[in-house]
């Protein structure tokens, strides 16, 4: 039998507080930050608690996909996480997997749209080492957020909320993106809007029931996907009488700092100062639901690749 490797890629995220400084000077695709920006990056760590649980969430996501690959085709998979900006970093696993014999390699980024600075960026990076290794068959998971148990994982949690007071409103958010991306063609904005629809949908909520914002915009000046998802929760409780924010963060699949950080604390203060109170829903983390996702979105890579 033929085994195939999943290769499983994930941001990463500083495993103590001294790697922040080579992880951030990677994230800036090689240019060392300002001591400022670092000061700021390395109190929002410190705010919630040193470090952010995303590489155990990372760990536990690809566990969770091996087991339930094995269930399904025992020997045949084997799942090897490769990260975007810290070790073990996407080309050296690569380098791993191929080492270790592996003839097929399935690229599945931990990132649920397709958009340059989500997916893509995943793939050019393995593609880039791959490119040493002729021989090697490559397949591109490009966006998985339409797989049902994805939308099921968010609805039901809508589905437990609704009926809603009418004094109260859901913002989806995902992450901003500097707005000249998607002006240049970027499907990022169009997916997680598409996402939006169908959980909505799905939930039973109409059009007045919910707002789509954008969070965790970069510290440059250049403009950025807007609206901001702290500007609109403070004017729908100054200006449209609701006082009860619920915040699901459809962007990000796993709690790390742009959500125990920007929505857990900034958030909440900014809807507290404003008046009203704020409910954040769960992230998928290694949810069987989540897990079920990306199996599914594996055997749809192999059936297509066939
Ligand atoms: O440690 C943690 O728990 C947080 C990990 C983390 C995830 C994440 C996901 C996304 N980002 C996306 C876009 C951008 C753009 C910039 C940018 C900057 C940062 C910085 C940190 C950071 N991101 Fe991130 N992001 C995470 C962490 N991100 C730290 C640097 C400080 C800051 O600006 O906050 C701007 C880059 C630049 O400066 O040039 C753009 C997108 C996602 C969701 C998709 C994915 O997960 O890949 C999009 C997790």
């Amino acid at each position: 039998m033929e085994k195939i490797a999943v290769l499983l890629m994930a941001y990463g995220t500083p495993y103590k507080i001294e790697d922040i400084w080579d992880y951030y000077t990677r994230i800036r695709q090689g240019h060392k930050p300002p001591q400022k920006l670092y000061d700021q990056l390395a109190a929002r760590y410190k705010a919630i608690g040193g470090t952010s649980p995303l590489a155990k969430i990372t760990k536990d996501q690809a566990d969770g996909l091996q087991a339930q690959l094995d269930q399904k085709f025992p020997g045949k998979f084997e799942v090897f996480i490769g990260l975007k900006y810290i070790s073990p970093l996407i080309a050296k696993t690569i380098d791993q997997i191929v080492e270790a014999g592996f003839k097929k390699i399935i690229g599945l980024p931990l990132a649920p749209y397709g958009s340059e600075f989500a997916t893509t960026s995943y793939h050019r990076v393995a593609l880039r080492e791959l490119s040493n290794y002729p021989g090697i068959s490559y397949y591109q998971i490009n966006s998985w957020w339409n797989q049902p148990a994805f939308i099921e994982f968010w609805s039901e949690q809508l589905k437990r909320l609704v009926p809603l007071t009418t004094d109260t409103e859901v913002i989806f958010s995902a992450h901003s993106l500097p707005l000249k991306v998607i002006k240049n063609g970027d499907t990022y904005e169009k997916e997680v809007r598409g996402c939006i629809k169908a959980i909505a949908k799905a939930a039973g909520l109409t059009s007045a029931q919910y707002t789509i914002a954008w969070q965790s915009a970069g510290r440059t000046p250049d403009p950025w996907l807007e609206p901001d998802l702290m500007t609109t929760a403070q004017s729908l409780i100054k200006h449209n009488n609701i006082n009860q924010i619920i915040s699901c963060s459809v962007g990000f699949i796993a709690d790390n700092l742009e959500i125990l950080y920007d929505i857990d604390l900034e958030l909440k203060k900014a809807v507290a100062i404003a008046g009203g109170k704020l409910k954040r829903l769960q992230l998928p983390n290694a949810d069987p639901l989540l897990i079920t996702s990306l199996v599914k979105s594996v055997l749809n890579a192999i059936q297509q690749g066939n």
